[in-house]
C-alpha cells in the first residue's frame, strides 16, 4: 500500500470564499469570515478547508481570472488576514488548502499585458499566440467551456490568443520552460507561508496537441486539450520543483481538477508513489452527467439511479490501490446537490443524509462543499435576469442563439446554473440568513429561516442535517475500516432505487501500518487509531422515497453475525430487510462493530 498520508484519514471541506461569511459588511465573504468560523468547522470534524480563489482579481469568472497570483484581493481581505487565517487553522488541527489557477491567468495579469504590447519581450511567448490563417476565420476549431469559440483577436499584437474558458482568461504557454518556473514559484510562495496543499483548477487542460490541430467531426477533445502529451511530465516536474528543500513541512497534497478525464488518465495521474504521482487524487466528473442529455449539461434529464451505481463502480474499480479517489456530490460549479439528486420538499433531511451515506463512505477523501452539510438547496431561479454567473449567462444566449426561445432556454439552464451553489451560506435565522450585516452580493435562498446552521446546531435539534453529518465524520474517523477498507458495490436489479456497498479491511490494510510523519503540529486529538475496531462495514442507502426491500444474500443480510447499526438518518427502528424512503444504514462487523 501506499504511504499513508492524511488525506486517507480526514475529510476536506470546500470553501466559496465569497459566499461563506462576511465581517465587514460589504455583502462579500471574506478571509477574517473564515477565521471567525473555524470553531464550527472543527466541530463538524474536517482535516482540511480548501478555499476557492482569494487572490487578486477582476472577477469576470469569480476569482478564477487572477491578475496577481502572491497577494490577496481587497474583497477578501490582506496577506495579514490570510496569516492570520493559517495560524488559526493551524491551531484547531485544520490544514488549509488553496486554490490555483494555472492554466489561464487574468487577461489583467502582467504577463499578458506584457506579452501582449511586448512580443518580443520577456512574457512574449508566455500565451498561445497565432497568426490569423491567410484563408480567414480562426486558427482552428476548438471551443471553449463557455459556449465560445476558444480564440480571440488581439487588435494590438494582431495575432489570436486561445482561452478555454472567458476571453478575458487567457491560457498559459506551458511548453515554455520560464513559464512553468513562475508557477512553480508561486506555489513555493504559498507553502513557506504554509498552506499544506493545492486544488488545481483544470489542470489536465495545460498541455494541448503539437500544432494545435482541428478536433476532426464527432471527435472528442481527449489528446488535443484534454490529458494533453506533456501533462505528466509537467506535473512531476512540478511537484519536484515544489517539494525540493522543503523540511519539516508535512506531506503537500496536490487535488487535480480535472474535467473529461478518461479513467486510464485518471490512474496514470494518480498512480505511483508519493515522490512520482503526478496528482494526489483527481476531481471526477462521471457522476455528476448522469442526469445529462444528449445536449449535455443544458440538457437536463431525470436522474437514472443504475447510472449513477454504474459510474461509481467503475471509478472505484479504476481508482484501486495505489491511486485514491476523491468523493464530492456538489462545488461552486454544480447545482445543490438535495435539489438535484435528492427529494428538497418531502424528504429533504432524509435524502440529503443518504446521498452523504453513500458516497462519503467510499474508499476515498470525502470533500464537503459549504452548505450541504445544512442541505442547502438550489435557489428557486425565475428569471433569466438572475443569473450573474458567466457560464450561464453564455449558455443562455447561446441556446438562443441556436434558435430556442428565451423562456425555454432559460428552462433549461436554471436547473444546473452555478448560481445555484453559490448562494450566500445559510447562518442563522436572521436577516440575510447571518451572512452579512449589509446585504448579501446574492440574495440568500429564502428558505433559510427554517435551513441554517443555527437552527440545526441547536442542542437535541430534530431532523438535523448538521448533526448527522458530525457523527457520520466522527463514525468514518473512528473506524479504519470506513477509511481504509476495499470497497464493493452489491449488485441490484437495473430498476433498484438501492444503492449498496461493503468496505473490508482485509485485502488493504498497510503490512507497516505506519503512518507518514505528517507535520507534528496537527495532532488535534481527534486522529484515527489503527489496527483495532471493525473489519467489515456494509452500507444500505435507498435513493428513493417509496418503501424497498433488500435484496436476500450477500449484502442484502446485512444484520448477519454480529453486525451493529452504527448509523442511520431514522430514529425510530425499522424492519430488517426493508429501507423506508431515502433510509440510510451503516453497518459494522468484527471485533468492536459486534453486537457485543
Ligand atoms: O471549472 C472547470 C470546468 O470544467 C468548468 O467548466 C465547470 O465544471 C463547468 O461549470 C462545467 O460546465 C473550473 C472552476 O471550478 C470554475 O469555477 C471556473 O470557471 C473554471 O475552472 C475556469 O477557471
Ligand atoms: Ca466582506
Amino acid at each position: 500500500m501506499t504511504g499513508q498520508s492524511w488525506w486517507h484519514d480526514g475529510a476536506i471541506y470546500h470553501i466559496y470564499p465569497r459566499s461563506f461569511h462576511d465581517t465587514n459588511g460589504d455583502g462579500l465573504g471574506d478571509l477574517r469570515g473564515i477565521t471567525g468560523k473555524l470553531p464550527y468547522l472543527q466541530d463538524l470534524g474536517v482535516e482540511a478547508i480548501w478555499m476557492g480563489p482569494v487572490f487578486p482579481s477582476p472577477q469576470v469568472d469569480n476569482g478564477y481570472d487572477i491578475s496577481d497570483y502572491c497577494d490577496i484581493d481587497p474583497l477578501f481581505g490582506t496577506l495579514a488576514d490570510m496569516d492570520e487565517l493559517l495560524e488559526a487553522a493551524h491551531g484547531r488541527g485544520i490544514r488549509v488548502l488553496l486554490d490555483l489557477v494555472f492554466n489561464h491567468t487574468s487577461d489583467q495579469h502582467p504577463w499578458f499585458v506584457s506579452s501582449r504590447e511586448d512580443p518580443r519581450g520577456p512574457c512574449g511567448d508566455w500565451y498561445i499566440w497565432r497568426d490569423a490563417p491567410p484563408e480567414g476565420g480562426l486558427p482552428n476549431n476548438w471551443r471553449g467551456f463557455f459556449s465560445l469559440p476558444a480564440w480571440t483577436w488581439c487588435p494590438r499584437r494582431g495575432q489570436y490568443y486561445l482561452h478555454l474558458f472567458a476571453a478575458q482568461q487567457p491560457d498559459l504557454n506551458w511548453e515554455n520552460p520560464a513559464v512553468r518556473d513562475a508557477l512553480a514559484g508561486v506555489a513555493r510562495f504559498w507553502l513557506d507561508r504554509g498552506v499544506a496543499g493545492f486544488r488545481m483548477d483544470v489542470i489536465n487542460l495545460i498541455s494541448k496537441r503539437q500544432g494545435l490541430p482541428s478536433l476532426p467531426p464527432g471527435e472528442s477533445p481527449g489528446g488535443y486539450f484534454i490529458d494533453g502529451p506533456e501533462v505528466l511530465p509537467w506535473l512531476r516536474e512540478f511537484r519536484q520543483a515544489i517539494s525540493r528543500g522543503r523540511q519539516n513541512g508535512g506531506e503537500i497534497l496536490l487535488v487535480g481538477e480535472t474535467p473529461g478525464i478518461s479513467p486510464e488518465a485518471a490512474r496514470a495521474y494518480t498512480g505511483g508513489g508519493p515522490e512520482d504521482r503526478a496528482l494526489d487524487m483527481v476531481l471526477l466528473f462521471d457522476h455528476l452527467a448522469v442526469d445529462h442529455g444528449p445536449g449535455g449539461r443544458w440538457d437536463p434529464r431525470p436522474l437514472r439511479i443504475s447510472a449513477l451505481r454504474q459510474v461509481t463502480a467503475r471509478w472505484q474499480e479504476v481508482l484501486q490501490e495505489p491511486s485514491w479517489p476523491s468523493l464530492y456530490l456538489s462545488n461552486h460549479d454544480q447545482p445543490r446537490v438535495v435539489s438535484r439528486f435528492g427529494d428538497p420538499r418531502e424528504f429533504r433531511y432524509e435524502s440529503a443524509t443518504a446521498l452523504a451515506t453513500a458516497f462519503y463512505l467510499q474508499r476515498g477523501t470525502p470533500i464537503i462543499y459549504q452548505g450541504d452539510e445544512i442541505a442547502m438547496a438550489n435557489y428557486p431561479l425565475t428569471s433569466p435576469g438572475e443569473l450573474q454567473d458567466i457560464e450561464s449567462i453564455n449558455a443562455l444566449e447561446a441556446l438562443c442563439a441556436g434558435g430556442m426561445d428565451r423562456a425555454s432556454a432559460f428552462e433549461r439552464v436554471r436547473h444546473e446554473a452555478r448560481d445555484n451553489g453559490r448562494t450566500p451560506f445559510q447562518w442563522s435565522p436572521e436577516e440575510q440568513a447571518g451572512f452579512t450585516r449589509g446585504e448579501a452580493w446574492f440574495p440568500p435562498n429564502p428558505d433559510y429561516p427554517r435551513w441554517n446552521a443555527q437552527v440545526q446546531g441547536a442542542e437535541g435539534a430534530r431532523g438535523s442535517v448538521l448533526a448527522f453529518f458530525r457523527r457520520l465524520l466522527a463514525l468514518r474517523r473512528e473506524c479504519e475500516v470506513l477509511r481504509r477498507g476495499g470497497f464493493s458495490l452489491f449488485p441490484v436489479d437495473e430498476e433498484s432505487p438501492l444503492f449498496g456497498f461493503s468496505r473490508d479491511l482485509a485485502p488493504c490494510r498497510d503490512p507497516g501500518g505506519e503512518r507518514a510523519q505528517s507535520g507534528e503540529r496537527f495532532q488535534s486529538g481527534q486522529g484515527p487509531q489503527s489496527g483495532q475496531g471493525p473489519e467489515g462495514a456494509v452500507i444500505w442507502v435507498n435513493l428513493s422515497g417509496s418503501q424497498e426491500e433488500l435484496p436476500s444474500g450477500a449484502g442484502g443480510d446485512l444484520a448477519g453475525e454480529g453486525a451493529t447499526l452504527a448509523l442511520g438518518n431514522y430514529s425510530a427502528p425499522g424492519e430488517r430487510g426493508v429501507l423506508r424512503p431515502w433510509e440510510a444504514r451503516v453497518y459494522l462487523r468484527g471485533p468492536r462493530g459486534g453486537a457485543s
